[in-house]
């Protein structure tokens, strides 16, 4: 293995909230139960390929600004593994227990099919190989289906059958990379699964396409015995002017269209959440009561930017609030808190990427304490449940389980008499509650 340049740093430890060393967990103490398990479990912490190895740190008015040794390290194969060595060492460092990778961000393409598989293929060899050696686990796999000029009109929904057909052949054999690597799950994205206008776009045809092709991936879940969830990860747009999964109700009732809701649940990313004018609890939730909350992309967007700035998460009040909602929805089980999230351009230092991740954890960390001492304080709860809790009478419970009509509705209200007073939503309450109980050291 080369000397990288992640392997001169010890690995992060965890040593407290009052710890004064620049770089260590404050939160994040991974052995740590709380509600019966330990954080680590709770939280399934994931480290992006794509954007702490392969981004080069590009913007739209700029070139890389991230020159790191691996781009230059002979062919693409040997770039590659320099490449994959450096990561399995950021992971040793930070000392979280998952990764995520596209097809793209660990093996160069090839100029056809059978040669981008079989590159692909080689690195899926040697990353079997480093995860021998590291402790490392892969929390999902996926394909990347939007870089490369030939996506450009769309990956299942593009108007040319080939492209359908190359795609297919992608995802396959990246679920089976994916199923070898013991991945816990499969995420799809569909970058480019919309459209830039609508006045060369066929609607109809494309969600067609794009249900079948989710079948198709369903089918062959279950033909490979891949015991991992398959996820959707929803964004409304970027690149595209509109994206098919614009967010997670509209990815429930594609499901729900195409047969798939008790097949396929959602990656649900906080900066996505935001572009589609939700907040990233909003997105959780709304999983949560549909059923399919499956996993998140943790990270977060900026207010006055307005597109997928992708930065590593920071603010306690809204985390909490979504780690709330998670375990509300009953955790993440097989899914995780992967970090898509990246370096800004002028942190181009290793040590830079070493904080992003620590702080990143922590912040994560300390949401999941707050929020599970939210639940096991109970005040919270108790407000909630008292203003629901007239749906337990028997008259509300028959009402709800469909078995009254509306005239003998009707006929009830006519005879109670009852005429309903406003009660308060005690929002202000709430909040003065909530802000007691997180903006507080006492975990
Ligand atoms: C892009 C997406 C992407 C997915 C994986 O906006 O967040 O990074 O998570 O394809
Ligand atoms: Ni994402
Ligand atoms: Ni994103």
């Amino acid at each position: 293995m080369s000397e990288t340049i992640f392997s001169s740093f010890e690995t992060v430890t965890y040593e407290g909230p009052s710890s004064e060393k620049a770089l260590a967990y404050r939160w994040y103490d991974a052995d740590r139960v709380v509600l019966g398990k330990p954080l680590k479990d709770h939280l399934r912490f994931a480290v992006a390929y794509w954007h702490s190895l392969a981004m080069r740190g590009g913007d739209p008015f700029g070139s890389a600004t991230l020159q790191r040794p691996w781009f230059a390290a002979g062919d693409p194969i040997a770039q590659a593994k320099v490449q994959a060595d450096a990561a399995f060492e950021l992971f040793r460092v930070i000392g979280l227990p998952f990764f995520c990778f596209h097809d793209a961000d660990i093996a160069p393409g090839g100029e056809t099919l059978a040669e981008t598989l079989k590159n692909f293929h080689t690195m899926v060899d040697y990353f079997e190989e480093k995860m021998s050696k590291y402790s490392t686990k892969l929390l999902w796999g996926t394909a990347n289906l939007f870089s490369h000029p030939r996506f450009m009109a769309g990956a299942s929904t593009n108007p040319d059958p080939e492209v359908f057909a190359w795609c297919a052949a992608t995802v396959k054999n990246c679920m089976d990379a994916t199923k070898r690597l013991g991945g816990s799950n499969y995420v799809l994205w569909g970058g480019r699964e919309g459209y830039e206008t609508l006045l060369n776009t066929n609607m109809k045809q494309e969600l067609d396409q794009m249900g079948r092709f989710m079948n198709l991936v369903v089918e062959y879940k279950h033909k490979i015995g891949f015991e991992g969830q398959i996820l959707i990860e929803p964004k409304p747009k970027e690149p595209t002017t509109h994206q098919y999964d614009f967010d997670v109700a509209t990815v429930y009732s594609f499901l729900k269209r195409y047969g798939l809701e008790k097949e396929i649940r959602v990656n649900i990313e906080a900066n996505h959440a935001m572009l589609a004018g939700h907040t990233f609890e909003h997105e959780i939730s709304t999983a949560g009561a549909l059923g399919i909350f499956g996993s998140l992309d943790i990270n977060r967007g900026d207010a006055l930017l307005g597109w997928d700035t992708d930065q590593f998460p920071n603010e306690l009040w809204a985390m909490t609030m979504s780690m709330y909602h998670v375990i509300k929805a009953g955790g993440l089980t097989k899914g995780g808190c992967n970090f898509d999230a990246k370096v800004r351009r002028q942190s181009f230092t290793a040590e830079d990427m070493v904080h992003a991740h620590v702080g990143g954890a922590d912040l994560c960390a300390r949401a999941f304490l707050t929020a599970a001492k939210l639940i096991e304080d109970g005040r919270y709860d108790a407000i909630l449940a008292e203003r629901y809790a007239g749906w337990k009478s028997p008259e509300a419970v028959a009402m709800l389980e469909g078995k009254v009509s509306l005239d003998q509705i009707e006929a009830a209200a006519l005879k109670n008499g009852i005429n309903p007073q406003p009660r308060s939503g005690k929002q202000e309450q709430i909040e003065n509650l909530l802000a007691r109980l997180i903006y507080t050291d006492a975990l």
